[in-house]
């Protein structure tokens, strides 16, 4: 028996070893996918207070529940572990790491880097290896398939080595680990083969591509298809706001096309792990081939803008009541890159918070998943939303339409609202300005004082 039979008949009998390198949001959440298949999971992580926290069944993972995790656990499908060594006697290795922007716009590739030296050292033979971690296009070639020729195996021979673009959405209620099509690419067709029939165990579908280059540009593209029609809208919003036209009721009537359009919208720049980075790895891998890309690049500019654009839109704001940035006191409702999550990675809310404390406004934030930041090396604590708090504030700036906020009660209580979301749609008053809309110029702000105070007294009697 070779090999790929040995691989394929414990794939299939589950009684192959799996080993999850990284425990984090894709991490924790596959190795559970693949416990409740019935392999047996090592789940590796090279945080210890990560190790201990899920050997004590303490999930930190939005999408793994407590229960699932100390379920797996008890049956003993799920090994939480910080040791390495436990790949000596793995037949698969799945990576998932992260793979970070350094300053220069250029990917960090140390943590795969890292994981790959460690699969290296207890490289086996039927072994089967799968990269998630997103990346560019030839970094499965050139830093796994390599390594193990290096070590003397043959690549889709004695090891299998694979690309499957990661697809989690955290927090998504609807697609999870194991619903969401899983595209699987390996480096000879012979990989495909094994990975395919891995994932096959585990997930409800399988996609399998002609190669691990394939698959990784696969999540490129479709996560360069989001950061480049983000950038279009917000392009548009600035646009319409010189026109004096709502961009959001352009997009949602647009958005009533059955065919042929998917609607973005503007919002005060981009957030998360993946958006605002993955296409950057397409481009600076495209230079190697002296190909430089006109689209990412535009979208990087235009989304990365727009925090800024935010802040000059509240010192719009302040000017109309004859206030300088500096020495207001502005609240940002909403530290989260987007609504309902706890997240706050590379989120456009403390770009916004960073840039309005440089100009001397006195800035505070409330946001109910995230109850402190950490700013320029100190912990910021967020502040409670109270009817009076609201009321001391000279600008607030709505920046993560989350559910959770009250839209009509924060009308009722702020003085003048910066809306970067159309989180107040349908809640009147005169007080809430809006991205993708002009600001009013101060002649017709005055003409407009009286009604926004009566405003005030109707919002005061209606209270809330
Ligand atoms: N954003 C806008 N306007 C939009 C959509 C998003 O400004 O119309 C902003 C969000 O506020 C956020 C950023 O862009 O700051 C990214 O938002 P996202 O909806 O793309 O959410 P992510 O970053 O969590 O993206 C993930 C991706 N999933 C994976 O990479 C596996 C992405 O491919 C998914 O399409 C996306 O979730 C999703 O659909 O929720």
């Amino acid at each position: 028996m070779n090999d790929m039979d040995g691989i394929r008949r414990a794939i299939a009998a589950r009684r192959a070893t799996v080993a999850v390198i990284g425990q984090g949001y894709v991490g924790l959440p596959l190795a559970m996918a693949a416990a409740a298949a019935g392999y047996t999971v090592h789940g590796i992580d090279v945080d210890p207070d990560r190790v201990r926290r899920l050997a004590a069944g303490d999930s930190y993972v939005l999408d793994v529940s407590g229960e699932e995790l100390r379920a797996a656990l008890a049956a003993g499908r799920y090994r939480p572990t910080a040791d390495f060594g436990v790949l000596a006697s793995s037949d698969v290795a799945v990576i998932c790491v992260p793979t970070p922007l350094r300053k220069s716009k250029d990917p960090d590739m140390s943590y795969i880097a890292g994981a790959v030296a460690e699969v290296k050292a207890r490289l086996h033979r039927g072994m089967l290896i799968i990269l998630e971690s997103t990346t560019y296009p030839g970094t499965t070639d050139e830093l796994i398939a390599a390594e193990v020729e290096k070590a003397g195996l043959r690549v889709g021979e004695d090891v299998f080595v694979c690309f499957s673009p990661e697809r989690v959405d955290p927090g998504n209620a609807v697609y999870k680990t194991t619903n969401t099509p899983k595209v699987i690419g390996g480096v000879t067709p012979a990989c495909t083969d094994v990975g395919t029939l891995f994932y096959g165990q585990v997930m409800e579908r399988v996609v399998p591509v002609g190669s691990a280059r394939v698959a990784e540009m696969v999540k490129l593209l479709e996560n360069t298809f989001r950061a480049v029609n983000i950038g279009l809208v917000n392009e548009m919003a600035l646009m319409c706001e010189r026109m004096d036209i709502d961009i959001w009721e352009v997009v949602d009537a647009a958005a009533t096309k059955p065919f042929g359009f998917m609607p973005f919208y503007p919002g005060p720049g981009i957030g998360g792990h993946c958006i605002p980075l993955d296409p950057m790895y397409l481009s600076w891998k495209a230079k190697a081939y002296d190909f430089y890309n006109k689209f990412i690049e535009l979208a990087s500019d235009i989304n990365g803008n727009m925090p800024r654009h935010v802040v000059a839109k509240v010192a719009e704001a302040l000017n109309l009541e004859g206030k300088p940035v500096r020495g207001s006191r502005v609240l940002i409702l909403g530290m989260a890159y987007k609504r309902d999550i706890d997240d706050v990675r590379e989120s456009p809310s403390l770009e916004i918070f960073r840039l309005l404390r440089l100009q001397g406004a006195r800035v505070d934030f409330h946001d109910p998943h995230v109850p402190r930041i950490r700013e320029a090396g100190e912990v910021v604590e967020g502040v409670a939303l109270t009817a009076a708090g609201l009321g001391e504030y000279d600008c607030v700036v709505l920046a993560t339409n989350h559910s959770a906020f009250d839209y009509p009660w924060i009308a009722a209580h702020a003085r003048l609202i910066l809306d970067t979301r159309n989180a107040f749609k349908g809640v009147g008053g005169g007080h809430i300005l809006k991205l993708g809309k002009p600001t009013p110029s101060p002649e017709a702000w005055e003409r407009d004082r009286g009604l926004r105070e009566a405003a005030v007294v109707g919002r005061e009697q209606g209270g809330v």
